[in-house]
């Protein structure tokens, strides 16, 4: 008598259990890692709004890419919020929404900063235009570009470049009034973040350790413990990284610490290649030291970084940020490089980043990573 059970409540009990289940199911795997942080050794920051990244630096919660960044797991840096420049000023085109538009027939951004560009998203308020035309400067004079393909979905095109110089300056050319949700303009993702470190002295650990300036925080208080510092000991002082894998590398960041600024002044900024080949970039613009250093450089392949300065009693580094994306093997592509390209020809030009194809996917394959059969 007490075994019995309603065929009623059987009926609730099951749909309880089913309901539990269910949402079990379709929680999102919630990063293990510390809150701002994912992937597999929690090596990549989340740049999702309110942090809320799943294990693979998707948003949950119908929460989208923090404002400035977009991409593959939000982890590619928008130069379009970066630009001093935007003329006619269209606010809706960077306002990280892509419901929002503008009526327009061209626009043109402009940096103080040059970049070697690689990749532009346009989305659309309705279908995908071929219409368009790019046109690249370096100051007045214009800028040519060695490869450029385009790659149209349903309301958004990806456009990918390689360019012959650094570029100040890029104008949409749309050719009718067309209307324009949000425009990126990929900057490349810090690919410095938790890499290898070391500094002259290995004395300096804890507190001061040559990996603060790769922790994710820009904080430049010293005091703060997100700083790396060296002893004082007068001579040529340095801090090297060493890539996990080759990167092409475009731009860096380098925090200065608060106070005491003028020590970083005239520091230089070495980055190794596979040929062991330099690219010396030296700083000259002062003797009172900036709060932060911005360096752009044509893309170079890079294995190894140094920042070293002659005949000095410190070097603190309170974040270095190098701008880039890994130099995936041929056919390869994702963040650590992990997944198959699905491209139409082997020869194809798969973007690092995305998966994308310069011919478009093999056979049965479609979307930007080639990942749908
Ligand atoms: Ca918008
Ligand atoms: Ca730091």
């Amino acid at each position: 008598m007490f075994m019995y059970v309603s065929g009623y409540f059987i009926t609730k009990m099951t749909k309880f259990v089913l309901i539990i289940l269910l949402s079990i199911y379709i929680e999102p795997a919630k990063s293990a890692c510390k809150t701002g942080w994912f992937g597999i050794t929690c090596q990549y920051q989340c740049h999702c709004e309110q942090d809320k990244c799943d294990i693979n630096g998707g948003c949950y919660d119908e929460t989208q890419c923090s404002k400035g960044w977009f991409g593959p797991s939000c982890q590619y840096v928008d130069l379009v919020l970066q630009a001093d420049k935007m003329e006619p000023d269209y606010f809706h085109l960077k306002d990280n929404d892509e419901s929002t538009c503008e009526s327009t027939e061209a626009f043109r951004l402009s940096w103080l900063l040059n970049h070697d560009l690689t990749w532009i998203r346009i989305v659309y308020m309705n279908e995908a235009d071929a219409n368009i035309t790019l046109k690249f400067y370096y100051g007045q004079k214009s800028v040519s570009y060695t490869s450029m393909f385009y790659n149209f979905y349903d309301s958004f095109i990806d456009i990918y470049l390689r360019m012959e110089n650094l570029t100040n300056s890029v104008q949409f050319l749309f050719g009718k009034r067309t209307s324009i949700c949000d425009v990126r303009i990929s900057g490349g993702r810090n690919m410095a973040l938790k890499q290898t470190t070391w500094q002259i002295d290995t004395s300096t650990i804890g507190e001061y350790n040559s990996n603060n300036a790769v922790d994710g925080n820009r904080d430049p208080n010293v005091q703060s413990g997100s700083c790396s510092r060296t002893l004082t000991t007068k001579g040529h002082v340095f801090w090297n990284l060493v890539f996990n894998s080759a990167v092409d590398v475009y731009r860096f960041l380098i925090v200065n610490a608060a106070t005491r600024r003028e020590q970083l002044s005239n520091f230089c900024l070495t980055v190794y290649d596979k040929k062991t080949r330099k690219v010396n970039i030296r700083d000259e613009s002062s003797q009172r030291g900036e709060f932060a250093y911005n360096v752009t450089v044509p893309t170079t392949r890079a294995t190894k970084v140094t920042i070293s300065i002659n005949n000095n009693y410190q070097l603190v580094l309170c974040e270095v940020e190098i701008f880039g994306d890994k130099a995936c093997p041929n056919n390869y592509f994702g963040l650590d490089c992990e997944r198959p390209c699905n491209c139409g020809q082997d020869e194809d030009w798969c973007m690092s980043a995305t998966g994308a194809c310069s011919k478009g996917c093999r056979t049965g394959y479609k979307g930007v990573d080639c990942n749908e059969g």
